[in-house]
């Protein structure tokens, strides 16, 4: 809202997930007092006609001609349109504007269409953005703006408030988001930000990965504002993606994964070609980045491209999705026929090396090393230890799966002996998690990516259990710390997440602050830099992780990793492994009342410091415990 002569204006302007428009509704406080010009306008490749109270701009992709694939040519097709709907005055129609004059209100109402189509994972003639742009304005305007409003408020409220969350006893800070990122960088503690930060993870995921048939959240989520963007907002599956993901389930949105369930089964096509033609293997595989397009072979050079395993990684979401969800209809036609595949390429590719069943080639993502003797660094290697770490996962995984459907007895017993051949994650002479089959020196101590703590998160297999690897994960990290690590915004949200496991409360806390303080822009958005939202996600996903797990069987673990800093809070409507639903409220830095919801009949131990307590979940019960885990 602003003042101008007298007249107070407001503008309200919002996406809707139902109606598939954005929204720009202008108001004043004295009729006739809306005047503007309203243009729509793209840099390149497009162009606007203005008609009626309409202005459509039409374009397509064109391709630089380059020297190795000369004329560049024609692509993909997109559209956005607008309509304006006045109240009182004139809208004038200029070439390629549209002039609003003496209006009381208007509401601009924007769609846009691609002729990208989805099924074949590439853009298609045969679709019109125009068709498309003008049924959805059509719909849309047939409402009135106070309906397109009410609906989406109800929609988003859908999502958004299954969860609350509060950090602190202090009221609600009225400042200004931006002046407290500000005051935190300067060393001012907010919970109450941090809350704000976790829930914007949330609405950030609701907001780019959910309605059907749409694609998963890119490197900018939805949110690239570069005609040449950064990393071309792919997908890097290296950890980006995984990360993106990694709130989805916990924080009560499951729904958010279905376009990326959807888009991994459509990479299981180009990823045979790439298993075939490349290894000559059995299954699908992809490499560490991809796209809208399905590219599955190695993407960039070596020093990036050789990661096979990241189609199997892959599977690591969709596989979590059905713990969550226990929908068994989704492991079945979804999840398992992918995960299924990705084994059928493990079991080719995999070769026999000192009695062992190893990758090769391969890398640990992104990471060079030093051999003895050598001048020059390496990257190329075989059974990386992310390598191993993922394979027993996925092969254990795969194992449970077929159980549970009861299917493919045989395999299961191939699997069972492949599995007993993976190397295991290994400790070096430093005491640090060896992150080659080797005890090579890393070429860069500080790198970002801590590929070889897959294993502590978001796997378990390093876990309180397995303490000698537990200690060798804590010495890893502070070796990465100490020699620069964590400096891009993702990186510092795995380490949030790797001390929640390690249920160091402090550091944890340390490195959320860390995240809002160094990465972290005055809008909320994550910074690598530049702008990449998997940090905003990964940091999402690591405030909860201090607040529950539940990777361990049937196991809710409460409060694991609670700071000092957030003493008195509450967090509702979580979701565990095994669908539950939780909520959790603490005081003076001790649990005070639990709930557990639970979704269908199964064994359920709850864990809170040293105690551990079993019982029976019944489906549709909800179970509340005091401060001592008795029940109420
Ligand atoms: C991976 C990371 C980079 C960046 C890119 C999009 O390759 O190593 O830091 O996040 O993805």
């Amino acid at each position: 809202t602003f003042k101008i002569d007298g007249v107070s204006y407001t503008r309200e302007v919002f996406a809707s997930a139902p109606d598939n428009i954005i929204v720009i509704n202008l108001t004043a406080d004295k009729p006739g007092s809306i005047n503007t010009k309203i243009e729509l306008n793209r840099i390149q490749d497009a162009k606007v006609t203005a008609k009626g109270n309409q202005l459509t701009l039409r374009g397509q992709i064109i391709d630089k001609p380059t020297k190795e694939k000369g004329d560049g040519g024609t692509h993909m097709r997109f559209l956005g349109k607008l309509v304006v709907l006045n109240k009182g005055g004139n809208i004038l129609t200029e070439k390629s504007s549209l002039k609003v004059e003496d209006a009381n209100e208007i509401s601009i109402i924007f769609t846009a269409a691609t002729d990208y189509n989805f099924e074949k994972l590439n853009w298609d003639k045969a679709i019109n953005p125009l068709e498309i742009c003008d049924h959805i304005l059509d719909k849309a305007t047939a409402k009135t703006y106070e309906e397109i409003k009410t609906e989406h408020i109800k929609d988003h409220e859908s999502f958004f408030n299954r969860v609350d969350i509060k950090l602190t006893d202090i009221q609600q800070n009225k400042t200004p988001t931006d002046e407290r990122i500000l005051a935190i960088r300067k060393g001012n503690d907010d919970p109450a930000l941090v809350a704000l930060y976790f829930q914007y993870g949330r609405y950030l995921l609701m907001g780019s990965s959910r309605a059907p048939g749409i694609l998963p959240a890119n490197l900018q989520g939805v949110w690239n504002k570069d005609i040449d963007a950064p990393w071309n907002a792919d997908y890097h599956t290296n950890i980006n993606l995984q990360m993106n993901y990694w709130p989805a389930n916990v924080c009560n949105l499951s729904e958010t994964m279905e376009p990326l369930s959807n888009i991994v089964d459509k990479w299981r096509e180009p990823g045979k070609v790439t298993a075939t033609q490349m290894y000559g293997c059995n299954g699908w595989a992809m490499h560490h980045a991809t796209d809208i397009f399905g590219k599955t072979a190695p993407n960039a050079d070596m020093r990036w491209g050789m990661s096979p395993l990241s189609g199997v990684w892959m599977t690591f979401p969709l596989w979590r999705h059905y713990e969550f969800t226990m929908d068994k209809e989704y492991l079945e036609k979804q999840a398992y026929p992918i995960m299924k595949e990705a084994m059928a390429f493990v079991s080719d590719f995999l070769i026999e090396k000192d009695d062992y069943l190893v990758t090769n080639p391969t890398m640990s993502p992104e990471n060079s090393y030093l051999l003895p003797g050598k001048k020059y660094v390496s990257q190329l290697t075989y059974a990386a230890t992310i390598d191993n770490q993922t394979l027993i996962a996925h092969i254990n995984n795969c194992i449970l799966a077929s159980e549970i459907l009861d299917v493919d007895k045989d395999l299961r017993s191939d699997w069972k002996n492949i599995l007993s051949k993976i190397p295991p994650t290994r400790i070096g002479k430093d005491g640090t998690i060896m992150e080659w089959i080797k005890d090579y020196k890393e070429q860069e101590p500080g790198h970002r990516h801590m590929s070889h703590l897959l294993g502590l998160y978001p796997l378990a297999q390093i876990n309180p259990e397995t303490p000698e690897l537990f200690a060798a994960a804590d010495k890893t990290i502070s070796k990465r710390l100490k020699n620069g690590g964590g400096h891009t915004g993702w990186s510092r949200a795995w380490m949030i997440n790797f001390f929640a496991r390690l249920q160091d409360s402090e550091k944890a806390y340390e490195h959320t602050m860390a995240l809002l303080r160094k990465s972290t822009l005055t809008n909320l958005f994550d910074n690598h830099p530049p702008f990449q939202i998997d940090g905003n996600f990964g940091g999402t996903a690591g405030i909860v992780e201090m607040l529950l797990q539940s990777y361990k069987e049937n196991t809710l673990i409460i409060l694991p990793a609670l700071p000092k800093a957030w003493p008195d809070g509450y967090i509702t409507g979580l979701k565990a492994r095994g669908n539950y639903t939780v909520d959790i409220y603490w005081q003076k830095g001790e649990l005070k009342q639990l709930t557990v919801l639970a979704t269908i009949n199964r064994e359920c131990h709850i864990q809170y410091q040293d105690k551990t307590i079993n019982f029976e979940a019944v489906k549709g019960n909800s179970y509340k415990f005091n401060h001592q885990l008795e029940l109420q």
